[in-house]
């Protein structure tokens, strides 16, 4: 499989299954040869964003740093797939620009609310609708929907393989 150097940026709820979908899509590419890496927020946050919290502010920022590595390695020729809740249009946009046009695609999972509550892998919902913890995105924080995505996903109707296959569709 060729593939061409680009940032795929899976945004999303908590437990919309962007994780998920993006091991799964890494995972389809590397065994086809083409050289990935995958940034996610649950392991990012450990890290390189360790200094970073949840604020809207903190959120931009997160989003910033990891748009500029994703670049970096975009240049360096891998494929880069980020999943991030990326909950701010103006974030997206900011991390879009920083690429061509073809070599950004913007992956929504559109996977209700409801059901991400119900999933609730980590219990992260109930604390949020405890009070536990505070801006939640989705409970108590703000997810703005993304206008133009490439492609969009709700993984409580599209199985992990499906959903692989429309990216990779829309890779072309
Ligand atoms: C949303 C939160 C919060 C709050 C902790 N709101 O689904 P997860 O658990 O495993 O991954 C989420 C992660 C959010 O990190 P991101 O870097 O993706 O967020 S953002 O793009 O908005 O910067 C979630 C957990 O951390 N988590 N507190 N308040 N999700």
């Amino acid at each position: 499989m060729r593939q061409s150097p680009r940032c795929i940026w899976l945004t999303g709820l908590s437990g919309s299954g962007k994780s998920t979908v993006a091991n799964a899509l890494d995972a389809t590419l590397h065994a086809n040869g083409v050289k990935t890496f995958l940034l996610d927020g649950d392991n990012v946050r450990h890290g390189l964003n360790k200094d970073l919290g949840m604020s809207e502010a903190d959120r931009a920022e997160n989003i910033r740093r990891v748009g500029e590595v994703a670049k970096l390695m975009v240049d360096a020729g891998l494929i880069v797939i980020c999943a991030f809740i990326s909950p701010y249009a103006r974030d997206r946009q900011q991390v879009r620009s920083i690429f061509t046009p073809d070599q950004f695609i913007e992956v929504y999972l559109d996977t209700p609310l409801e059901v991400c509550e119900r999933r609730d892998p980590k219990g992260l919902y109930k604390k949020a609708r405890e009070g536990v913890i505070k801006q939640f995105t989705g409970v108590s924080d703000p997810y703005e929907i993304p206008e133009s995505a490439d492609v969009i996903i709700d993984t409580s109707q599209s199985n992990v393989r499906n959903s692989v296959s429309s990216i990779l569709k829309a890779l072309g």
